[in-house]
């Protein structure tokens, strides 16, 4: 069922090698500057995003956060269901593994990850990685405002997303701050997470034997299952 990645690895390596000549540059930056506590600094953090629920996707993302913004991210994924929109947030969560989840999180054993038996690992949303207007976690099902994967490949970028308050409640426990939010991503706990299966091959997100999405039943699960997963490091 699950299928190989084995194309993308000359695009993953061309990154790393742009993303290791940003690093260079911030710290040889770092060195002439040594007051303040490094907030006010911009830090580029790198996520390679692996497959979950057999999706036989993968990408990578990269981001630069200074202060509570994200000044700049990109995220470039292959081998999503083409053609259907692609919900993509960053997650954090304070009392979370800020981690990908595995099957250990397969709390019900039916051989899949759905969003919620994923947040213990990688946390409540933070950031909806939107294509345009609110990047709060309130636009998290903004179907309308996501990428669609155009023969299952997207390339979205954004600049200046804003890190908010969020409240946590529910299955949504563990926000913080805007301050505490940004200080974690930083840090390497922020994890991204694209979203969206077609389980039973029929083309489009469909109310598969998954069934309905458990964030909002008018949405089937296939629309809402994490498809990849990887933390920005
Ligand atoms: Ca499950
Ligand atoms: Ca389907
Ligand atoms: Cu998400």
């Amino acid at each position: 069922m699950k299928k190989s990645m084995t194309t993308l690895g000359a695009t993953v390596l061309v990154l790393f090698a742009a993303t290791t000549v940003g690093a260079s540059a911030a710290s040889a930056d770092n060195s002439g500057a040594s007051h303040g506590k490094g907030a006010d600094k911009a830090v580029t953090l790198t996520a390679t995003l692996s497959e979950l629920n057999g999706s036989g996707a993968s990408g990578t993302a990269t981001a630069i956060v200074r202060n509570q913004k994200i000044q700049h991210i990109e995220v470039h994924a292959t081998g999503l269901t083409p053609d259907a929109p692609h919900a993509q947030h960053i997650h954090y969560g304070n009392q979370a593994l800020n981690e990908c989840p595995t099957l250990a999180q397969d709390d019900n054993k039916d051989g899949r990850i759905n969003t919620v038996e994923g947040l213990p690992a990688y946390g409540p949303v933070v950031v909806s990685l939107t294509t345009t207007g609110d990047t709060t976690p309130a636009s998290l099902l903004a179907v309308d405002r996501y990428p669609v994967a155009k023969d299952g490949i997207f390339n979205y970028s954004r600049d200046n997303i804003e890190f908010t308050d969020v409240a946590g409640t529910g299955y949504a426990a563990g926000g913080g701050t805007a301050k505490q939010i940004a200080d974690s991503i930083r840090e390497g706990e922020g994890v991204v997470v694209i979203h969206g299966i077609d389980y039973n091959d029929d083309a489009i997100y469909s109310f598969s034997e998954e069934g309905a999405s458990e964030l909002n039943p008018a949405f089937p699960a296939e629309a809402t299952d994490p498809a990849v997963c990887g933390v920005l490091r």
